[in-house]
């Protein structure tokens, strides 16, 4: 579509998606307004408080590569090359995720990525609305409420579109479902989180080695840190909801430290703040959104966590939601219509977030349950022969999903292909030494062709 010069387009949302999209259109020269509900990131402090950080793998980094903003987030962003597990008994070892410094993700801080994201938008042409909260729609007036958070008072905005970038607890998508079921299910995860810090050393460094992602996997939970460049980590427990352990068994703070002491020793002494840690941070929900539609015919449209939250345990949220903004600006761009466009958005995108929320969900067991089991280190000794041994062909899913940007549906069935000669390889072979590769490669060959663009 050519942008019409006072065509608006109206984005819900200055998240991560939000004003990544902003910034996309408006360099296309459409006219960009975008409300978000919370303060202006600019008049609040990011330097002091906790820092939350999230995991940037390749997909992100394309997208803000295609921004402009690669290199400013890249100089405050901290390596992980593997994952660091962490045993009962306190020993630990690296498993690299990829082949080399090449094949890594990185550790950012939000709160630094969004403010980067809205100046960016803002230079871009856009126009941001702060404290500015979507509150009703009257889609066939093409009219909102938008509420000042402020004084409470609300306004009247006329639109041509809404693009719903307001996260999981979505207010366009609560308004579209008034108007027309949208067919939501919210699977729960049945565990919650809950999230802690360790500070620096006495000497000002790190306390952990910092190019790692730390994974404490204890059978039915888990805890991980990632590292800040405040050498900081920020550390997150994953617990189940019920059962024993569970938030449930551990009404108190001391119940909460006598389960470290038992179960994550090691990460407890380096946390001097557990318990206002502990008393401060509440816990977290997680699961599964699924939406029937993601649109209301060519008036509205829903990405990122608005339209398909996940488990967090591929840390690919944010990387998936930047993958939505560069596919909607690309369907907007060679679409005649808003309906055709958000029509070839929905059929593009929906297989692929399916796909990841499969797979974040089947890397909570592998994180928590199989880094220590001798079957699955076998299965993965074997992945990293069969990858040596046919670049392009045999390509590990994590590196599908992390290190390229080959659709996450073909990760997902490539991937299940291979788990399946992973599998019949290994079984009833005690050292990876002795699986029979002729016949391994024979299987690979066979199965798999090469993978496009690898
Ligand atoms: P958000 O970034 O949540 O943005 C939504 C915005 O909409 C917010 O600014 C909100 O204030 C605003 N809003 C909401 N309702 C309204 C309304 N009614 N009116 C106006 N504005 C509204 N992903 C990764 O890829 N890697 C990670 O390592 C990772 N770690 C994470 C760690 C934590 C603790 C959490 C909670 C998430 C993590 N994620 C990670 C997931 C990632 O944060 C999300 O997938 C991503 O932020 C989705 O972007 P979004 O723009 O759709 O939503
Ligand atoms: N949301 C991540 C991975 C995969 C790591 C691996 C996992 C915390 C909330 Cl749990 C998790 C990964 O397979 O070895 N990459 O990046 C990020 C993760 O959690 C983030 C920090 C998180 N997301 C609510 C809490």
């Amino acid at each position: 579509m050519e942008p019409v010069t006072d065509r608006r387009i109206s984005i819900i949302g200055a998240g991560l998606a939000g004003s990544l999209l902003a910034l996309l259109l408006a360099r296309r020269d459409w006219a960009v307004d975008v409300y978000e509900k919370r303060p202006d990131p600019r008049r609040r402090s990011y330097a002091g408080g906790r820092s939350i950080n999230l995991a940037l793998a390749e997909r992100g980094l394309h997208a803000l590569r295609l921004a402009g903003l690669r290199d400013a987030v890249m100089a405050q962003a901290v390596m992980m090359r593997g994952r660091m597990v962490h045993a009962l008994d306190g020993a630990t070892q690296l498993l690299r995720y990829g082949r080399d410094d090449s094949e890594v993700i990185w550790s950012v801080h939000r709160g630094r990525l969004n403010l980067s994201l809205v100046e960016a938008a803002e230079a871009a042409g856009a126009t941001l609305y702060f404290d500015a909260r979507l509150d009703a729609v009257d889609f066939s007036a093409r009219r909102a409420t938008i509420v000042d958070e402020c004084d409470g008072a609300g306004r009247e905005i006329d639109f041509e579109v809404l693009l719903g970038a307001d996260g999981a607890g979505s207010g366009l998508r609560a308004a579209m479902d008034r108007v027309s079921d949208l067919g939501e299910r919210f699977e729960p995860l049945g565990h919650g989180y809950r999230e802690l810090e360790i500070p620096p050393a006495a000497d000002g460094g790190f306390l952990l080695e910092p190019n790692a992602l730390h994974i404490w996997p204890r059978g039915g939970y888990m805890c991980i840190a990632l590292p800040n460049t405040e050498h900081t980590f920020t550390v997150t427990l994953f617990l189940p909801a019920k059962g024993d352990p569970s938030f449930a068994t551990l009404p108190d703070v001391g119940a909460a430290r006598a389960l470290f002491a038992r179960d994550f020793a090691d990460a407890l002494a380096l946390m001097p703040d557990f318990d206002a840690d502990w008393q401060a941070n509440p816990v977290g929900q997680l699961g599964t959104l699924s939406l029937a539609r993601w649109r209301l015919g060519g008036s509205a449209l829903l990405l990122g966590d608005a339209a398909h939250a996940m488990v967090p345990f591929h840390g690919q949220g944010m990387n998936c939601a930047f993958e939505d903004c560069i596919a909607l600006d690309r369907c907007i761009e060679q679409a005649p219509d808003w309906e055709t466009a958000f029509a070839r958005f929905e059929s593009e995108r929906r297989p692929d977030a399916e796909a990841i929320q499969a797979m974040a969900l089947e890397n909570y067991v592998e994180m928590r349950d199989q880094v220590d089991d001798a079957d699955f280190l076998r299965q993965r000794a074997l992945e990293r022969i069969l990858a040596e041994r046919h670049p392009g062909r045999f390509v590990s899913r994590y590196a599908m999903v992390s290190f390229m940007r080959v659709p996450y549906s073909v990760a997902f069935e490539r991937g299940k292909v291979q788990r399946r000669i992973l599998v019949e390889c290994t079984s009833g072979v005690p050292e990876v030494g002795q699986v029979d590769l002729v016949r391994a490669d024979r299987m690979v060959v066979e199965r798999l062709a090469m993978l496009e663009g690898g």
